[in-house]
C-alpha cells in the first residue's frame, strides 16, 4: 500500500525583546528614538488609564470594566503597525486602539460608562466598535476584508480576539472564509491564558492556537505578546502581505491578563498567585524601559514627564466624559431596534417616583 505524506506543517515562535530588555542582535528592528518613545508613551497611557478606570468603577463612577494590564504591548504594537487605509476590529480589552486611531479618550470613557454615545464611532477612524458576544467580530472583519477586495480598495483588516474566542463557531467560520476567499485579514489572538476562569488548556488540545491556521490553509505564527517589537514587526508584515493580495494570517500573541477578567470578577478564586508573579517578571513596559535606558532614551526625568502628561490627558478626558449628560432612559433603548413591551414596562418601573 503506497503511503505518502499529504500535509506537513509547523509553527514558529517569535520573540525579539526578551524579558531583561535585550533585543536579539539579528532581529532588533533598531527603531528610532521617536518610535520607541511613542511605543512607550502609549503603553504607559494605557496602563495608567486602566488603573484609573478600576478606581472609578470601585467608586461608582464607571460601570463594569475589562482591565488590560499586562496586555499593553499587543494593542499598542499592533495599532502602530496599521496604515491609514486599514481597518481595526478591536475586542473589548483593547480599548487603547480606539484612542490611538484618533478617537478622543473621552469617548472611550463614555463607552465604559455605559453611554451609547461612546460607541458612535465616525467611520473615518476605520475602527469598529467592539462587540460583547465573543467572536462575533471575527466573521464581520472577514466580510469587511472581502468587501475591500471586491471593491478593489487598498487596505487590510486587523481583528482581535481572545483565546476563548477560538472555541466559538464564529472563529472557525471566519477562518474558513478568510482562507477560501483569500481575504486581507490579520487575526490577532491575545492568548492571555484565561477566558474568565477557564484556563487555556480547557479551550483546546492543540499545542498552539496559531496552528489552527494551518487547517484553514494559511500561515499561523505564535509570538511573545509582551514583546512590543515582536508584535509590531509580525503584524506589520502580515498586514503588508494581506494588502498585497497574499491573504490572511493568524497571529497568536502569548500574554497574561494580570488583573481580573472584569471589575465583576475575582481571579484569586481560580488562579495561583505565583502565576501572576511569573508574568509580572515578563512585563511588557519594563522590558521596553530597560531597552530604552540602555540606549540613553529613558531616565527618571523622562518617566516623570510621561506620567504627568498621561495623567493630565486622562483627567481631561474624564472631565469631558463626566460632563456629558445622558438621559438614563437611553440605556433601555439600544437592546433592540425597537423597544419591547417588557423593556418599556421595566423602564417605567425604574423611573417611577420613589423607585431607587
Ligand atoms: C457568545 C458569548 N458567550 C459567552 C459570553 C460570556 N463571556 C464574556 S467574556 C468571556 C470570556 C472570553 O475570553 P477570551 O476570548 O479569552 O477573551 P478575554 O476576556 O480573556 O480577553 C465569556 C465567556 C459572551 N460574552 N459571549
Amino acid at each position: 500500500m503506497p503511503i505518502s505524506r499529504v500535509f506537513e506543517g509547523s509553527v514558529d515562535y517569535i520573540q525579539i525583546l526578551d524579558r531583561y530588555g535585550t533585543a536579539d542582535i539579528n532581529y532588533d528592528p533598531n527603531f528610532s528614538e521617536e518610535m520607541l518613545k511613542r511605543m512607550y508613551i502609549f503603553m504607559v497611557l494605557a496602563r495608567r488609564w486602566d488603573k484609573k478606570n478600576i478606581a472609578l468603577q470601585r467608586t461608582g463612577r464607571m460601570y463594569t470594566y475589562a482591565p488590560l494590564e499586562g496586555q499593553e504591548a499587543i494593542q499598542v504594537g499592533a495599532t502602530l503597525a496599521l496604515e491609514k487605509e486599514d481597518w481595526a476590529y478591536p475586542s473589548y480589552r483593547e480599548s487603547m486602539i480606539y484612542h490611538m486611531r484618533g478617537i478622543p479618550l473621552s469617548l472611550v470613557d463614555l463607552c465604559w460608562k455605559g453611554i451609547e454615545e461612546g460607541l458612535k464611532i465616525d467611520p473615518k477612524w476605520k475602527c469598529f466598535p467592539y462587540v460583547i458576544p465573543i467572536g462575533t467580530q471575527l466573521p464581520q472583519a472577514v466580510g469587511a476584508g472581502y468587501a475591500l477586495q471586491k471593491r478593489g480598495k487598498k487596505g487590510a483588516v486587523l481583528v482581535f480576539g481572545g483565546d476563548g474566542s477560538t472555541s466559538e463557531g464564529e472563529f472557525h467560520d471566519a477562518m474558513n472564509f478568510a482562507g477560501v476567499l483569500n481575504t486581507p485579514t490579520v487575526f490577532l489572538i491575545s492568548n492571555n491564558q484565561y477566558a474568565i476562569s477557564v484556563p487555556r488548556k480547557w479551550q483546546t488540545k492543540s499545542k498552539t492556537l496559531a496552528q489552527k491556521a494551518l487547517a484553514y490553509g494559511f500561515h499561523g505564527v505564535q509570538i511573545d505578546g509582551n514583546d512590543i517589537f515582536a508584535v509590531y514587526t509580525t503584524v506589520k508584515q502580515a498586514l503588508k502581505k494581506a494588502r498585497e493580495g497574499g491573504g490572511p494570517t493568524l497571529i497568536e500573541a502569548v500574554t497574561y491578563r494580570i488583573g481580573a477578567h472584569t471589575t465583576a470578577d475575582d481571579p484569586g478564586k481560580y488562579r495561583p498567585k505565583e502565576e501572576e508573579e511569573y508574568w509580572r517578571e515578563r512585563d511588557p513596559i519594563t522590558r521596553l524601559q530597560i531597552y530604552m535606558k540602555n540606549k540613553g532614551y529613558w531616565d527618571s526625568r523622562f518617566e516623570e514627564i510621561v506620567n504627568t502628561r498621561c495623567d493630565k490627558r486622562i483627567e481631561e478626558a474624564l472631565k469631558e466624559a463626566e460632563a456629558f449628560k445622558q438621559d438614563p432612559k437611553e440605556i433601555f433603548k439600544h437592546v433592540y431596534a425597537d423597544i419591547t413591551e417588557d423593556l418599556e414596562e421595566q423602564m417605567k418601573e425604574c423611573f417611577e417616583e420613589g423607585s431607587q
